[in-house]
This record gives C-alpha cells, sequence and structure tokens, in this order.
C-alpha cells in the first residue's frame, strides 16, 4: 500500500486516523503548492487531482479521505472509529457528514474563494469568502448547543470517525485564523481535548 499525502487538511484527516489505528503506511509527499497533484502520472491515479490517494496492493487507487478511512477500519477493526452497531454506526455517520457539511466544508470554501493557489481551480467571489468567515460564529455556537447535553465527543460517549473530520477542520480554522468565540465553552472544551491527542501531530 502507498499513501499519497500532502500538508493540507484532507490528507491530515487521514494520517489523523491512521495514528489513532496506530497503523504506518509508506508515503509519498507531494507539493500542493508546487502542483504535483496535477501531474500526468498523478491525474492518473485521481482525476480531480486532489490527495490523499491511497493505493492498495492490487494497484488500485482510492481516493476521498472517508473512503480510505472506512478501508483502513476495514481491515484494522480496532480500536472501532466508525461504531459497532447499526444505530452507533448511523448516528457517528451522521456527525460525521454534519461536521463535514457544516464547518469542515464551510471553512474550505474561505479558501477556495479567497486563496490565489485556487483562482483557476474555480470562479471566485471574495464576498462569498468573507461572508462565509462572518457566519461560522452561527456554525459554531450551533455546534456547542449541541456539545453542551455533556457529551465529550462529537458522535457521543467516545472518540470517533466524526473527531478526526472535526479535527480537520480545526487545521482549517487555525491556517485561517477563524477562532471558536469564547462564549461556546462546550466547543472550546473539545478542541482543548482533540489537540491534547497525540494523533493531533500527525
Ligand atoms: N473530498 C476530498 C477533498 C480532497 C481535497 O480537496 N484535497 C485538497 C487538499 S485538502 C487537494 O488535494 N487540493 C489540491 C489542489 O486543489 O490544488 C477528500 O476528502 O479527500
Amino acid at each position: 500500500m502507498q499513501f499519497y499525502n500532502a500538508a493540507a487538511p484532507s490528507p491530515r484527516r487521514v494520517r489523523i486516523f491512521l495514528a489513532e489505528k496506530g497503523v504506518e503506511l509508506p508515503r509519498v509527499d507531494l507539493d500542493l503548492p508546487g502542483g504535483e497533484t496535477y501531474s500526468e502520472a498523478f491525474l492518473r491515479k485521481n482525476s480531480l487531482g486532489q490527495v490523499p490517494v491511497l493505493e492498495t496492493d492490487d494497484g488500485s487507487f482510492i481516493t476521498e479521505s472517508q473512503s480510505i478511512c472506512r478501508y483502513i477500519e476495514a481491515l484494522h477493526p480496532e480500536p472501532n472509529l466508525f461504531g459497532k452497531d447499526p444505530l452507533e454506526r448511523a448516528r457517528i455517520d451522521m456527525w460525521d457528514r454534519r461536521m463535514e457539511n457544516e464547518i469542515f466544508n464551510a471553512l474550505g470554501l474561505i479558501a477556495l474563494h479567497s486563496f490565489a493557489h485556487f483562482k483557476d481551480k474555480l470562479t471566485q467571489v471574495p464576498a462569498f469568502a468573507e461572508a462565509q468567515r462572518a457566519d461560522m460564529a452561527g456554525k459554531f455556537a450551533w455546534l456547542d448547543a449541541e456539545l453542551g447535553d455533556g457529551r465529550p465527543y462529537i458522535g457521543g460517549e467516545r472518540f470517533t470517525v466524526a473527531d478526526v473530520t472535526g479535527m480537520g477542520a480545526a487545521m482549517i480554522a487555525d491556517f485561517l485564523d477563524v477562532s471558536i468565540p469564547d462564549s461556546c465553552t462546550h466547543l472550546q472544551r473539545w478542541n482543548e481535548n482533540v489537540r491534547a491527542r497525540p494523533s493531533w501531530s500527525a
């Protein structure tokens, strides 16, 4: 197996997941600002020119951070990060999707609509980036209210892939200098807890 990585939030989700599983994979580090993911050779692995990509032992390529994590979970079931029974699996999936849609992707849109690196990738609307930035406080307040039930982790009583997605989002927030408001004490508690995990530095 070979893991195609870069210094960016989506591959970081996989790095954190692998660290939580205690799994090490041979890794190829790509230079994102240098455009290495758009080489002809890499586009044959992922036609979107994005990382992460996992090359499996039979020569298949899995793209999408979450799909790679699911594959790793199937090969290394413990510690379980996707849920143990139908209800827990649904709850974790629900929270993972919420973290991705409401927080991770919302932050990503700020970068996509404001960084020069993405100018040829989409029609940038800088005002939209600013609007997204302004909307983040409300999104954090929503998540904070949810965590107000006292659960320690996003999906419930134990650490799961939904927290991994949240940690990826926290990396984007750091990079964009978007802070969790002081009033969001439950979210602050979660944020401090996950940053204290050894996998935070993966
Ligand atoms: N939905 C994809 C998103 C992958 C993605 O957007 N990767 C970014 C890094 S975070 C990338 O490779 N961007 C290359 C570029 O846009 O130049 C996943 O979760 O794997």
